[in-house]
């Protein structure tokens, strides 16, 4: 692979020949450069013209095999608006964008004045709730693209005390049921913001007046693809209270507090790629055993609080009520990327994502983000049933990384059909692979293009999992 030191676009050396592989390299490459801004890259123009926190770490995943130094700077961006107290905000807002583009915008968060006692920078306005942690694992594979360029840039040196402040806040503020898992304050955190597992927990939440604020998204996206409006509702109460407290996180004062299992299995395989971050470094200021020792911790207060024997899959827990959602969705199955579960639970999700609740390998062409049994499954609307190319894309990763290498072929090759099929797709349903919400999605180019092109860590990652494997799951 060619590099430009300036992170300009460079063709990857490495072009897959067969089809859909060709196809799919070949339009998630227009994808990615039509939706890059200089110094990151947006979801979609017209739906979601900023910054986003998990986006751009999946799309440094695709990225990296175009120009590892624009993957670099990609995340570097993002973690530029990073606040004092750790927090990496979900939207990092573009000045240039008009206010009315998209909602809820810069006037809304407040985050410089606000978020002021948190840490917000002054110089960057941002949203003040979170995302998913994957960064730490998207700069590991962003720096194992080009390490020699990773080293010129000091790539790792620079994130690397970043990362651990991420991971930090995540697991001490942000610990507020007291069993070491980091808790989701608001949806949006999740990233699959209007999930049934929500259903309950906001249910308790006072809508916001629907004439108190404008609606963006439907300006871009169809009505039926996405949430609803007593939703955005509940949504927009819920960031104006953590706003009007400073985006403080004393344990008491939040009105919604879940323990999410994609999210905590994100922040575990972040943990793992700290690890192996901090061996690369190889210095006195980072030391990968601390990193394990939390991985495997944070694995088995994992399994001790969310995992259900009966369902064959990790609950989420609300903190408030303290009791176990029922609800069943893709978000329980995403733990499988981890490579220190006992080896009954991975056999057992392995068996949940391919029985008639995620029906893969049946009816199911990719896992639906929400049971197909249940009755809130809907296969059109944004995170209750469609498909999502990210989720599908560690689903992909966790079942190689536990054998079933079988399952994994096929679902990447229904991934790359997919996407080619769909334009891009944000989501498709995932019965039929019918395109859903917006086209030319950066995550869905570039987890596709990276599926097309990346067979260099999988050799790595063979043979890692097993009961209790120390193994370091970001290979
Ligand atoms: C969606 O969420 C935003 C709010 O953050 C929205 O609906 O406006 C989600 O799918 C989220 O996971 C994603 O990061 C974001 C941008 O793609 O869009």
């Amino acid at each position: 692979m060619r590099h430009s030191p300036s992170g300009a676009h460079v063709e990857s050396a490495a072009q897959p020949r067969s089809f859909p592989s060709s196809l799919a390299y070949d339009g998630a490459r227009r994808v990615l450069s039509g939706n890059w801004t200089g110094s990151s890259t947006v979801p979609s123009r017209a739906l979601y013209p900023h910054q986003w926190s998990w986006d751009s770490a999946f799309i440094a995943i695709g990225l990296r095999h175009l120009s590892p130094a624009r993957a670099q700077r990609e995340l570097e961006t993002l973690f530029a608006a990073q606040w004092s107290d750790g927090r990496v905000p979900h939207i990092v807002f573009n000045p240039e964008i008009p206010l009315e583009a998209y909602f809820p915008s810069p006037d809304f968060w407040r985050s410089s004045t606000a978020g002021d006692k948190a840490g917000a920078p002054a110089s960057v306005e941002t949203s003040g709730v979170v995302q998913p942690p994957v960064h730490a694992l998207a700069a590991w594979l962003v720096h194992r693209a080009d390490p020699a360029v990773s080293a010129r840039r000091g790539f790792l040196r620079r994130l690397y005390p970043r990362l651990v402040a991420w991971q930090r806040y995540l697991t001490e503020a942000r610990d507020l049921g007291g069993h070491g898992l980091a808790a989701i304050v608001h949806p949006w955190e999740s990233g699959m913001d209007n999930s049934p597992c929500w259903d309950a927990p906001l249910s308790r939440i006072t809508p916001a007046a629907s004439g108190s604020f404008h609606r963006a998204d439907l300006d871009h996206g169809c009505r039926a693809d996405r949430p609803t409006d007593l939703d955005y509702g509940r949504y927009v109460r819920l960031a104006e209270s953590y706003r009007d407290r400073g985006y403080e996180d004393r344990p008491g004062t939040h009105p919604f507090a879940v323990e999410d299992p994609a999210f905590n299995a994100l922040l575990i395989a972040s943990e793992y790629a700290l690890a192996d971050i901090a061996a690369a470094l190889g210095d006195e200021a980072a030391d990968p055993a601390e990193h394990l020792l939390r991985a495997e911790s944070l694995t088995w207060a994992l399994v001790a609080r969310l995992w259900s024997e009966q369902e064959g899959l990790f609950l989420c827990h609300d903190v408030l009520a303290d009791e176990r959602l029922p609800q069943r969705s893709a978000a329980g199955l995403v733990p499988l990327v981890l490579p220190g579960l006992p080896r009954e639970v991975a056999a057992a999700l392995l068996r949940t994502a391919r029985g008639p609740r995620f029906g893969l390998g049946g009816p199911a062409r990719m896992v639906p983000s929400y049971d197909l049994t249940d009755g809130c499954f809907d296969p059109a609307r944004y995170w209750r049933g469609p498909a999502w190319f990210n989720v599908n894309w560690l689903l992909e990763r966790g079942m190689r990384l536990h054998g079933a290498e079988p399952a994994a072929d096929a679902l990447r090759a229904e991934m790359l059909r997919a996407a080619v099929s769909s334009n891009f797709a944000e989501y498709v349903d995932p019965c039929t692979g019918k395109a859903r919400g917006t086209r030319d999605f950066s995550w869905t180019a570039a987890l596709v293009l990276d599926l097309a092109l990346a067979k260099d860590d999988q050799a790595a990652r063979a043979g890692r999992a097993g009961p209790a494997a120390a193994g370091v799951g970001a290979h």
